[in-house]
């Protein structure tokens, strides 16, 4: 009998290579494909430009592809335990890196019932390395950022983003991934934060720091990212400016903007009560989301309505009927905040929400109610999980400490173990990214 052969594919570009492994496999045996999801693709790599059922139909075209199915995950179990295949096939690439504890569940699974993996050397092609390059800079075209987060919503239900304040923070926004129980983890989005792009400058959040400037730090980041972009706007200013900030960030690429409904100098919302802080009125906030509405060009954009209601104490009912009253005003979205270490107000709020509005996506910071994961902030009907101010909570103190180890010592040698070494950061940053 003829032996099943299975493969799976996480590539949106068949070039050559691919042609050649598909050969080679067909030879071994019935040669089953496993394309790889959207979603798993998007967490493992970058978010496909060809979806998902036109590369089904192109894999499956191709000549020596007898059958093609879905691989939900990186991970190959399900397909494994379901298929039972003789053989599986892949380049020899995955000895190494990410995909190597995939690799070691394959060899695990197989030896349960004697299957065979056949690794094929991986060629580096540097036609192929252009072509993905290629690919990526697309992702970062302004037009094709922008509408990511809507799409990335839709695939996913509920997404997450990290703040990035600076190039190097939208690399660590951008590139980390982390391999756990066959899946693949990153971030969805990057937040500007407010308060990061204002610590970063030494300066205080209290929209001191100008919309050019603001639009700098975009701009560097966008430099060496694809990821969409969420903007915090602050109060988003006077109506009359806030209606070019929209088309500015619109035609950057930025996919979303939160305002707050605050005015007169704005602080920080984990202040809380202990500064004077002021609510705008329901009838201007909503003025100013109908402004910003009317003055955005493209589908894709998103204006969402940050209520202050919980942080500033003026109870649930107020933030309930400022949130129906945003959206009814075309607010595309509901960010909804608390500083307080328990979630439950928070938690109230998006079921109460939710038994009148299914759709309008829901927008939470979790610093103090930091508990929470991001699975059951989803089962509770939230959409966007903001990480909004951690990795510059984390840089900070780390600077600090080294800073001090100097000045103590009169020498550098006693902080040399908290550095990375200078290969390191020579390398860090490829000359061609
Ligand atoms: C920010 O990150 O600047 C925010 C969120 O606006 S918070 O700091 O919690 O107000
Ligand atoms: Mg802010």
């Amino acid at each position: 009998m003829q032996k099943t052969v299975y493969m799976c594919f996480s590539t949106d570009i068949i070039h050559g290579g691919h042609i050649n492994i598909i050969n080679k496999a067909a030879q071994l045996g019935s040669l089953v494909i496993g394309i790889l999801s959207d979603e798993a693709i998007s967490s493992y790599k970058r978010y496909p430009l060809v979806d998902f059922n036109e590369r089904k139909e192109i894999i499956s075209s191709i000549h020596g592809v007898s059958k093609v199915v879905e691989q939900k995950n990186l991970s190959y179990k399900e397909n494994i335990k379901r298929l039972k295949p003789d053989i599986i096939v892949h380049g020899d690439d995955w000895k190494t890196g990410v995909q190597k504890p995939i690799r070691e569940e394959v060899i695990a699974l197989l030896n349960e019932y004697g299957g065979e993996l056949v690794e094929f050397p991986y060629s580096k092609n540097e036609v192929h390395d252009a072509l993905e390059k290629h690919a990526r800079e697309q992702l970062a075209i302004p037009d094709m950022r922008r509408g990511r987060l809507k799409k990335l919503l839709s695939m996913k239900g509920c997404i997450n983003a990290i703040e990035a304040h600076s190039g190097i923070t939208g690399l660590i926004a951008e590139k980390t991934t982390v391999v756990d129980d066959g899946k693949t983890y990153q971030f969805d989005a990057m937040w500007v934060s407010s308060l990061c792009d204002s610590t970063a400058k030494g300066k205080p959040d209290i929209e001191l720091v100008d919309m050019t400037s603001r639009f700098r730090t975009i701009d560097d980041i966008m430099e060496v990212t694809t990821k969409p972009i969420i903007f915090d706007g602050d109060t988003g200013g006077l109506t009359e400016h806030f209606v070019y900030t929209v088309k500015s960030l619109e035609r950057m690429g930025v996919s979303m903007i939160i305002i707050e409904d605050k005015t007169g100098l704005k602080k920080n919302s984990l202040f809380g009560t202990e500064v004077e802080q002021t609510q705008d009125s329901i009838e201007n906030f909503c003025e100013k989301i109908k402004a910003g509405k009317k003055a955005q060009k493209t589908k894709d954009f998103m204006i969402v309505a940050r209520i202050e209601s919980l942080i500033l104490e003026r109870g649930m009912e107020d933030a309930l009927i400022r949130a129906f009253a945003f959206t009814s005003a075309g607010a595309d979205g509901i960010m909804i905040h608390s500083r307080k270490k328990s979630p439950d107000e928070i938690f109230e709020f998006v079921e109460k929400f939710r038994q009148k509005d299914k759709l309008t996506p829901i927008v939470v910071v979790p610093t103090s109610f930091n508990s929470v994961t991001e699975e059951e902030f989803k089962d509770r009907g939230v959409n966007i999980v903001i990480y909004a101010n951690q990795l510059t909570r984390s840089g900070f103190p780390a600077m600090q400490r080294t800073a001090e180890t100097i000045l103590k010592n009169h020498r550098a040698k006693e902080a040399d173990d908290m550095c990375m070494s200078i290969k390191d950061i020579l390398t860090l940053i490829p000359e061609d990214y």
